[in-house]
């Protein structure tokens, strides 16, 4: 098949490999998208005509669209994705697995012939600053013009990338479809998708073949499959062979700067489990009692972070825009990214108002009182009445919006330097009603690989399944790792193993939980902006002025430590969440055997010996 390659596309690897895919898929056309503003406005009005689209009310949210997504298609599909690599041992027990050729005879009939009657839109991405050490490109072939325009805006997308590229360099090749192909004269529907999917990762290959979803990380390969499943491979493989090369991480993190009043300015990266209120973290407002502090985001999500020459760890963000949950955000919990939707938005399975806007649950909190009429994400009328009767919700819960960085007041001046920013700190944090305290820093290296390792979280709604029940997501990554997970335990250990022989002072490591609860089930901290005052104590720690108090766990604040001002916060609330009650300690070290005995195969040594210390501190 003739995919017509522009004059500008100079690697022949590349365009044989677009000839391949599109004898395989079928399409009516291929589409070489350039990344231009013009094919931007040109591709979503084409989603207005097809009705994927609502144009939003020029006057209230200009430029910016509304997506309502099939009722089936509205999450991560963790069932259905895999790692296919060519040992079993190497995803490990917390991936789906199928052997490589097994998988594509799977795949092969599926694709074929799978984008009839489309278009497939060759999406040419970089993630990371575009020729930054740290990053890597990737092209995306996909059935969707809603892929093809949210990754506009979630990553550097556009022509340069084949100047990237040049005639030779390499690339990850993702495969994209809706699985819903066309017969003749067939009309299309607003959400085409499949019953069947696959959302699978070849990390020997490097390569991600996505089927039957057009949602969020199952469809914008750029996000979880390339920049967490695919790059975990890839910095780990780094690491590999005889030159000391400590490789390199891709994490499930958020990257902030924090800048104190004299100016000094430290960088932090956050992991939490999705829909856990990373992006509010990263556009974090310091509250009353801290003037003259300044927090700035780098990232929201997703962190690559690499060593340099000087022993320190650099991250980039690699994504260039924002994919966050709109359900909860609000003027108070994030004025940030409020003020960062006020243009250019594409939005997804949110409520549209009668004036053309959008709504979703929180919003009320502004504005003090619910709208009188909405039409919700599924197109059905929506009233305050109609809520309380059927508890329906206007937007759904895993609602999302997608946003340019640049459109952030809060950007970091440095969110896109091709080096990085270098990291002080790591936090871990999970969602637990109960158990873990507020925050506790690690004592060493060893101990904040277990203590990241152990994370347990409540289940939320950016995956299809059950929401709020307790499972081990070591690193907030177990939706999100591309190889064996004690491996990855291992990589981390070695990594801080060879930077501290160098002589590198390695970041500290903090465990966090903001959700604890009281008797009467509500939240006790009140997070969001207030968590900056726990951000305060790292830094205070780091510069050597908070002493803290040991506890079994770790390092943990006392009440005096923390600036208080402008939050009444008792010294027995602070109990309440910073307590460590040893019963419910020791079932939590149940639950950390559990896991170890399900990671066993190459669970490093140094996690069950922290476990045997801290089990024997619990009993002292
Ligand atoms: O993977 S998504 O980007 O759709 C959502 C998430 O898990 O954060
Ligand atoms: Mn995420």
């Amino acid at each position: 098949m003739n995919v017509n390659a522009p004059a500008y596309v100079k690697n022949p690897k590349l365009v044989a490999w677009v000839a391949e895919m599109a004898a395989l898929c079928k399409p009516d056309t291929v589409y070489w998208c350039d990344g231009s503003q013009e094919e931007y406005d040109r591709l979503c009005q084409q989603l207005v005509d097809a009705g994927t689209f609502t144009k939003l009310n020029a006057a209230k949210r200009p430029n910016s669209f509304l997506a309502c997504s099939d009722p089936s298609d509205v999450a991560r599909v963790e069932d259905r994705t895999y790692i296919c690599s060519e040992k079993k041992e190497n995803a490990g027990p917390t991936n789906n697995w199928m052997a490589p050729a097994e998988m594509r005879a799977t795949l092969n009939p599926l694709f074929d012939g799978c984008m009839k009657g489309r278009t497939m839109y060759v999406v040419p991405f970089s993630m990371g600053p575009m020729g930054s050490h740290i990053a890597h490109v990737g092209i995306e072939l996909s059935d969707s013009a809603y892929v093809a325009v949210n990754q506009r805006i979630m990553t550097r997308m556009g022509k340069a990338v084949f100047d990237v590229i040049g005639t030779d360099g390499a690339f990850v090749p993702c495969v994209h479809t809706v699985g819903a192909p066309l017969a003749a004269g067939q009309a299309d529907v607003k959400w085409p998708c499949s019953k069947t999917k696959y959302i699978v990762h070849f990390p020997e290959t490097r390569e991600i073949w996505s089927y039957g979803s057009g949602y969020g990380g199952n469809a914008l390969l750029g996000k979880k499959c390339f920049a967490l499943r695919i790059a975990s491979n890839m910095g780990r493989a780094a690491s590999e062979g005889p030159s000391g090369n400590p490789g390199w991480l891709a994490e499930h993190m958020l990257i902030l700067g924090v800048t104190n009043p004299q100016g000094k300015k430290y960088h932090v990266a956050a992991a939490f489990p999705s829909a856990c209120g990373k992006t509010n973290f990263s556009m974090l407002v310091p509250p009353e009692g801290f003037d003259g502090w300044k927090v700035t985001t780098i990232g929201d999500d997703i962190a690559w972070i690499k060593p340099n020459a000087d022993g320190k760890l650099y991250a980039i963000n690699p994504e260039a825009g924002y994919f966050g949950v709109a359900p909860g955000t609000n003027f108070h919990t994030n004025p940030n990214c409020m003020a960062s939707l006020d243009k250019d938005v594409i939005f997804t399975n949110v409520a549209l108002t009668d004036d053309g806007d959008v709504w979703w649950e929180g919003m009320e909190k502004d504005t003090g009182k619910l709208p009188d009429h909405l039409i919700d994400w599924q197109g059905k009328d929506w009233t305050p009445a109609i809520a309380k009767e059927t508890g329906a919700k206007a937007a759904h819960p895993n609602a999302r919006f997608t946003v340019a960085a640049t459109n952030n007041p809060a950007l970091d001046s440095q969110w896109d330097d091709a080096n990085g920013v270098a990291i002080d700190a790591f936090i871990f944090g999970g969602r637990r009603s109960t158990t873990v305290p507020l925050v506790t820093e690690a004592r060493s290296w060893t101990e904040g690989v277990y203590m990241a390792a152990t994370m347990g979280s409540e289940t939320t709604a950016a995956a299809a399944g059950q929401q709020g029940v307790v499972r081990r997501d070591p690193f907030a990554m177990l939706p999100f790792m591309g190889y064996n997970m004690s491996d990855y335990f291992q990589h981390w250990l070695d990594m801080g193993d060879k930077l501290a022989t160098a002589g590198a002072k390695l970041p500290s490591i903090y465990c966090v939980n903001w959700f604890r609860k009281g008797e009467d089930g509500k939240f006790v901290w009140p997070g969001y902006g207030e968590n900056m005052r726990v951000l305060k104590w790292m830094i205070d720690r780091i510069e050597g002025q908070a002493q803290g108090a040991e506890n079994v766990f770790g390092v943990s604040p006392t009440y005096d430590e923390i600036n208080w001002t402008g939050l009444n916060f008792t010294a027995d609330q602070f109990k309440t969440v910073t307590s460590i009650d040893k019963a419910a300690w020791v079932d939590e070290l149940k639950l950390h055997e559990e896991l170890f005995t399900q990671l066993a195969y190459h669970l490093p040594v140094e996690m069950t010996a922290t476990k045997v210390a801290l089990a024997a501190r619990l009993e002292a």
